[in-house]
């Protein structure tokens, strides 16, 4: 069976920024920026973009597209005692498939609210008493299903599925060319009415404005790098398995530059556009910013339908945002999935139909976990460990494997030979020891704190269970898997 392909350059640098551009840009970079320092943030930030990032998308397109595999077949190929890795890489998209669909549930849910603004003057205690209705539940003990959450997180699994049961061309390519145009109109529209707005440049100014008090503190870094790999989707199987469907004539370079320069110019754009309705609504209410914003999974779901509530034409604008949350996480979701199903259809040969059915089948089953009572501190768990702790080690060892023994020169005459620009010498010290170097400490402090620490106030038990023993279970069914596999499974299907 020959590999499936994607229909043109276009479609496929669609795809990759569709995955790219997601929640991550939207919810999170905005509140990582906030919490960090504001304008600090992004000194960091573009040095991961620019020295972990464009060379980490590089090596992954490349990968991909000389190896013609998804994750564990092409860490096969590299070697065979590595094919772990990619299945370690597609556990983690797996586990951020579940949780991550949710997180779309909520935004296709307050997308109807934001209509006639049903989420009323108190959306601190909309969102969490009365949508998300967290009692004195923890994240082992969840109580009951929701179906309010339940139904619209239905929906988008349907969106999803119909995108990777179609395949790469007719589903996934398909499905980018029209949600990419759609998303960037949805936020072309929503700026150039909020930059207007009374107060929307003191909001900037917040988030421009550099705390350089921060700059030396290894959370903030550990925040930078964190968020690039997670909003380029990088590290986890998604860009091996897209670029693995590229064709054999593909300029490596240029896409990846492309992919990168779209993905961080969107989140931008996005913090310019919450932090200005956020200085707008400060304004409106005559306090200081500070005040008015509740950080991390608030900043979306209260802070701003607060602020929709004081906006000219709110049930215009506020249904414009909450589309484009539900867009960009939709597009993005896809990519995750078709990592999955990408491995498994290299794996066991089925067919794509019968994989895509069974991936998206049991990851809707299982991501009813969150569509519980407790279901947002089960993501809030596993979200940290996912992220801190099995997103940075995948990484770090991708590129000790890649830079060290697959050898970075390599990669950059392979991608240098197809590309229409060369890159230099600066990609191989990036990949084999400035970026190392910088995830290693990351991460080592990482470990300690959380070890020391624990994270966000949950019970020891539970950090074992959710935490530890979900990263540990995934490595060691990753490793059983590589060990019981015969050299001729990775052989081209
Ligand atoms: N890159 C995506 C985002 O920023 C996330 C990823 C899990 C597909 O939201």
């Amino acid at each position: 069976m020959k590999r499936e392909q994607w229909g043109s350059r276009a479609g496929f640098i669609l795809a990759a920024v569709g995955s790219a551009i997601g929640l991550g840009n939207i919810w999170r970079f905005p509140y990582m920026a906030y919490e960090n320092g504001g304008g600090a943030f992004f000194i960091p930030y573009l040095f991961a973009m620019l020295t972990a990032g464009i060379p980490f998308m590089i090596m992954e397109f490349s990968l991909g597209h000389k190896l013609r595999g998804a994750a564990p077949r092409a860490f096969s190929k590299v070697g065979i005692k590595f094919e772990w890795l990619g299945w370690f890489q597609v556990f983690i998209a797996t586990i951020i498939a579940v949780y991550y669909v949710a997180v779309i549930g909520w935004a296709i849910s307050y997308l109807g609210h934001s209509f006639t603004q049903s989420w009323g003057t108190d959306t601190n205690a909309f969102f969490f008493s009365e949508y998300l209705k967290l009692g004195d539940n923890t994240p082992t003990q969840l109580g009951s299903l929701q179906f309010h959450i339940a139904i619209p997180m239905a929906i988008a699994w349907a969106i999803t599925f119909a995108a990777i049961f179609s395949g790469v061309k007719g589903g996934i390519e398909r499905a980018s060319k029209i949600m990419m145009p759609l998303l960037f109109l949805l936020v072309i529209g929503l700026i150039t009415r909020i930059v207007f707005l009374p107060g929307a440049m003191d909001g900037l100014n917040y988030l421009f404005q550099p705390d350089f008090s921060k700059i030396l503190d290894a959370k903030v870094w550990s925040a930078a790098y964190g968020q690039i790999f997670f909003t380029l989707s990088v590290g986890f199987a998604i860009m091996i398995a897209y670029s693995s469907y590229l064709p054999e004539k593909s300029d490596i370079n240029n896409n990846a530059f492309m992919t990168v320069l779209i993905n961080c110019g969107f989140s931008i754009t996005a913090g310019i556009l919450i932090f200005g309705v956020l200085g707008y609504m400060a304004q409106e209410q005559a306090k200081p910013l500070t005040e008015v914003v509740s950080a991390g999974v608030g900043l979306a779901f209260v802070t701003i339908p607060a602020a929709i509530n004081l906006l000219p034409a709110p049930y215009i604008l506020g249904p414009l945002f909450f589309l484009a949350l539900v867009v960009a996480g939709l597009s993005s979701h896809i990519s995750i999935l078709e990592a999955v199903t990408s491995a498994i259809i290299d794996k066991l040969n089925w067919s794509r139909k019968k994989a895509a059915s069974v991936v998206c089948g049991t990851g809707f089953v299982v991501s009813m976990a969150f569509a519980t009572n407790g279901g947002l501190l089960l993501l809030d768990l596993i979200d940290y460990f996912i992220n801190n702790v099995a997103l940075l080690t995948s990484c770090l060892i991708e590129l000790l494997i890649i830079g060290w023994l697959f050898k970075a020169a390599d990669v950059r005459s392979y991608t240098n030979k197809i590309s229409e620009f060369t890159i230099g010498k600066w990609f191989e010290i990036c990949i084999r020891f400035l970026s190392p170097a910088m995830l290693a400490v990351i991460l080592g402090t990482n470990l300690v704190n959380t070890f020391n620490d624990g994270y966000g106030g949950y019970a020891m038990s539970d950090l074992m269970l959710l935490g530890w023993g979900l990263v540990a279970a995934m490595f060691v069914v990753a490793v059983i898997i590589n060990l019981t596999s015969k050299p001729q499974t990775h052989q081209e299907a």
